[in-house]
């Protein structure tokens, strides 16, 4: 059984083959599919972006498509920069250009009062059914000196309490274990089969 995940990032891309690959799926993912182009985000809430992903990937290919939106949601920033995550620093979607700017916008904040939480919300759509909408959150706080190689995105500068580690030096396994992304991915299992079925 084949599933596609409407994403170009390879960070994305790399943790749904370890999460669906273990539920003994084949993952595929926009980068099997460079001729496809990139779907734009024009909402303003993760729920719409990831349901305008999934539904116009779930009609180009006519199949069963999931598509994840997510970000970093900063408290000290009102929640910033949230569903502009990928483009917080400029249209070209940097990592290095983002973490940059994110330390550069908490200068003088310290402590607690960077408290800050990711946000997974997975969109499932194919053809002909009704979009099934999931979410997931992991909190933690955002570091003043990135640490870590693994992961991608603001990895290196999230701190996961529970580990005393940053969200980059945690294994893949264990980030798969408590990612937002795997949250709302066992909220995923718990709705799966009745929407199938459905
Ligand atoms: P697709 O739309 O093709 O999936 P994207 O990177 O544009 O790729 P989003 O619009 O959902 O995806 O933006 C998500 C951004 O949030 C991502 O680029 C990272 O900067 C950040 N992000 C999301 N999940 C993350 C994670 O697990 N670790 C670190 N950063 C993450
Ligand atoms: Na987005």
């Amino acid at each position: 059984k084949t599933i596609v995940i409407a994403t170009g990032n390879q960070g994305k891309a790399k943790e749904f083959e370890a999460l669906f690959g273990a539920k003994g799926y084949q993952v595929k993912t926009l980068l099997d599919y460079p001729e496809i182009p990139e779907v734009e985000e024009t909402g303003t809430t993760f729920a719409a972006n990831a349901t305008l992903k999934a539904e116009a990937i779930a009609k180009t290919l006519n199949c069963l498509v999931v598509a994840d939106d997510s970000g970093l949601m900063v408290d000290a920033l009102s929640g910033q920069p949230g569903v502009y995550s990928a483009r917080y620093a400029g249209e070209q979607k940097s990592d290095a250009a983002n973490n940059a700017k994110l330390l550069h916008e908490l200068t003088g904040i310290e402590g607690a009062k960077r408290s800050a939480k990711f946000h997974c919300t997975l969109a499932v759509a194919a053809p002909g059914k009704e979009t099934l909408l999931v979410s997931g959150e992991v909190p933690g706080e955002i570091l003043t000196i990135p640490r870590g190689e693994n992961g991608f995105g603001y990895d290196p500068l999230f701190y996961v309490p529970e580990f005393d580690k940053s969200m980059a030096e945690l294994p893949a396994e264990t980030k798969n274990k408590i990612s937002h992304r795997s949250v709302a991915l066992k909220e995923l299992d718990k709705v799966w089969d009745k929407w199938m079925e459905a």
